[in-house]
């Protein structure tokens, strides 16, 4: 197994027209969530991904499995629970800016992860553990299986990669905070937005910002900043690594999901950080492009001819 990652996935709801969703009578169905996001890009780019979770018993549960599992990622470890529903949620596209988003999640599935879900043996025979702090919000079980995952990981040395993923929506600004740092500090890995990055070290420079999460313990810090690319610092190389334009943005959401499987992605090819950041650049570009989260993530056939274009 390359990659092992765990959360909540929820059927995504997207209204076919702008506006309100109160005025919205069609709807999309399609899949949404920060570490299936993940586990879809990197299989897509030819690895070996496991994601873990649990869903209801029910449809909705069963269309998420057999997606994901369609993409080819390994299920085998999502546990089926026959008492809590799987969550959905509902974009809501608006003139400008970007879409607003409405869960109904609380009490789902998903929420009563926990740490024996996560499985040390295929920790154990991961190279990468993918986090992100959307898991640790869900419930104190959910956060305990976090904690759990991260010290299986260090046990067997496995390289533990920690996307904050922000979502104010599901607890406070300080407790995010507190609970986010601390996680940040036992990765080795930590793929910040430049907003979480000021929520977090309360820098508002991107270069401080960086130096406060390796002074916290990371080992490599990416600073994404949207059409910009995003700054790499570790220890030995700090680079602004530009980004690849897009044309016309039709939903950011998903993108910071691209962009971590096309850095893991680059870093399971053995690349340099640098090379990383640019293939997890341009997957990051091509989430833009579509208004679910995965549909835009390009296949490793499509992008193998330009990789001379990437690695510029
Ligand atoms: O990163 C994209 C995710 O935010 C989205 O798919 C839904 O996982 C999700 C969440 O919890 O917000």
């Amino acid at each position: 197994m390359d990659v092992v990652t765990f959360g909540e996935t929820m059927v995504l709801f997207n209204p076919l027209s702008a506006g309100p969703l109160r005025f919205a009578d069609r709807f999309e169905k399609t899949i949404g969530g920060a570490e299936s996001n993940v586990a879809i890009g990197l299989a897509r780019l030819g690895h070996q991904v496991s994601w873990v979770s649990r869903l209801g018993s029910d449809e909705f549960g069963l269309y998420i499995r057999n997606f994901i599992r369609g993409e080819g990622v390994d299920t085998s470890q999502v546990v089926f629970d026959d008492r809590h529903p799987t969550a959905v949620f509902f974009k809501e596209r608006r003139a400008a800016g970007e879409p607003k988003v409405y869960y109904y999640r609380k009490g789902s599935a998903a929420s009563y992860l926990e740490p024996g879900d996560v499985d040390e043996e295929l920790i154990a025979k991961a190279k990468f553990l993918h986090l992100t702090g959307i898991t640790p919000a869900l419930s104190l079980s959910c956060r305990e299986a976090v904690y759990h995952a991260i010290e299986k990981a260090r046990k067997h040395r496995v390289t533990i990669v920690f996307d904050p993923n922000i979502r104010l929506k599901l607890w406070k600004r300080e407790e995010a905070r507190e609970v986010l740092m601390d996680l940040a500090g036992r990765s080795d890995i930590v793929l910040p937005g430049w907003e979480e990055g000021e929520i977090l070290t309360g820098e508002s420079e991107t270069e401080r910002m960086a130096e406060r999460f390796l002074q916290n313990g990371a080992r490599a810090v990416v600073i994404k900043l949207g059409e910009r690319g995003a700054y790499l610092a570790t220890p030995n190389e700090l680079e602004y690594v530009a980004g690849f334009p897009v044309a016309h943005v039709i939903d950011p959401i998903g993108a910071g999901d691209g962009f971590a499987a096309g850095f893991l992605s680059g870093l399971l090819r053995g690349w340099p950080y640098r090379d990383a950041v640019r293939l997890g650049n341009r997957v990051g570009a091509c989430a833009l492009t579509v208004a679910g989260d995965v549909e835009g993530y390009p296949y490793w056939s499509e992008l193998a001819g330009e990789q001379e274009r990437i690695l510029r």
